[in-house]
């Protein structure tokens, strides 16, 4: 395959409600949008990058300039032997996954459209056609305040809840959690923000039988995790810290963690998941589909990778109108009743694009011939 044109586009549009994190909250998100053109088909793609470089060092304003300079050109006119080569080709940008993802996810979706197939059929999915859904809950401004919530996403059907926890809103918060909620699954999310000065303060999540603590320590260690489980019961979930499948591989043998979060972009893009999937169902180490307050397009490519085997867990891919008041794509990613999401049928990432809507959020175009 050849890709002729590629289209990058911000958007901004405000989350219904702000997500706040260990390191900062979001009010509005700027997303950049990639689509990626061959023989008058359009495959998409969503960078999944935050607004400031506070998850990982990616951002939006230097995911355009990664692509505009360095991504794009090295795959434009160029004769590639399927999506599968895409990353290859990008493989000399140093980090940059989450920019270079958006791109390589574009050209999974052209390939599938290409031969009118389904993305997740493309991508070897298909292992499920209902994906089980959690929810990641943010810090809120009051305990009352999260335990409301908590309430009205379980009513809604989802199968587990995750509440992100920083110092000064942990264990205190999960013990009132736990005594309102002693049955659901449930776990927490520290996105960094304790180090191994903690142990001791993080043996006392023990008491509340999560099902697993996310990322406790730097964002960039798998060494200080693999000592932090050695002293703790709950299972640690590693995130941040696994941006390839030889990560996955050296966390696994150090016994860092005994559970992935994949993130389609956070490892650059679909071949790279895969393969990260693979060595860690090799080790019987199950996996969940993380996410990044994406917007429809970014979602529906969650919905697909959710389809392989290992993910055996259920992710924080929700429904679309937890974040947006109108998303871009129609239908709206939804969730039923029982906390699943159907998988769609149609070719590529399988749901339609609301292009006057998608044209009215858009602040910032450009077309890479
Ligand atoms: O660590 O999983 C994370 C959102 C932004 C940055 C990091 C994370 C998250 C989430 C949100 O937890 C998951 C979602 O998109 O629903
Ligand atoms: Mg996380």
């Amino acid at each position: 395959m050849k890709i002729e044109r590629v289209t990058l586009r911000e958007i901004t549009m405000p989350l219904v409600h702000f997500f706040e994190t260990s390191f900062g909250r979001t009010t509005t998100r700027r997303i950049i949008l990639v689509e990626a053109d061959a023989g008058g088909v359009s495959g998409w793609g969503e960078v999944s990058c935050g607004e400031r470089p506070f998850y990982n060092e990616e951002w939006t304003d230097g995911a355009w300039l990664i692509l505009r300079d360095f991504a794009v050109p090295r795959l434009l006119h160029r004769e590639i032997d399927g999506p599968e080569q895409a990353g290859h080709w990008m493989a000399h940008i140093r980090g940059h996954r989450m920019t270079c993802g958006g791109l390589e996810a574009a050209v999974w979706d052209l390939a599938a459209r290409e031969q009118d197939m389904p993305l997740w059929q493309r991508i070897g999915g298909g292992a499920r056609r209902r994906i089980p859904c959690g929810v990641s809950i943010g810090v809120k401004d009051s305990v009352e305040d999260l335990l409301e919530t908590i309430e009205r996403e379980l009513a809604e059907g989802y199968q587990r809840i995750k509440i992100k926890i920083k110092p000064g809103w942990d264990v205190d918060v999960i013990r009132q959690v736990r005594r309102r909620f002693p049955n659901i699954r449930l776990m927490a999310d520290a996105n960094s923000a304790y180090t191994l000065a903690d142990i001791e303060h993080l043996k006392r999540l023990d008491e509340f039988y999560l099902m697993m603590i996310e990322q406790p320590l730097g964002y960039d260690d798998i060494i200080d995790h693999a000592k932090l489980q050695a002293r703790i019961e709950t299972p640690i979930c590693l995130d941040e810290c696994i941006r390839s499948a030889h990560h996955a591989e050296q966390a696994i043998a150090m016994r860092a963690g005994q559970i992935i979060n994949i993130k389609l972009g956070r490892v650059g893009g679909f071949a790279e998941a895969r393969r990260v999937h693979d060595v860690a169902q090799a080790r019987n180490v199950p996996v969940w589909c993380g996410g990044m307050l994406e917007s429809g397009i970014g979602r529906a490519h969650n919905v697909a990778l959710s389809t392989l085997p290992n993910f055996l867990l259920p992710g924080d891919v929700s429904a679309s109108k937890r974040y947006w008041a109108r998303d871009i794509i129609v239908p709206e990613v939804e969730v039923s009743p029982e906390g699943v999401i159907d998988v769609p049928a149609g070719p590529g990432f399988g749901y339609a694009i609301d292009t006057d809507y998608l044209k009215s959020v858009t602040v910032r175009e450009e077309t890479l011939h």
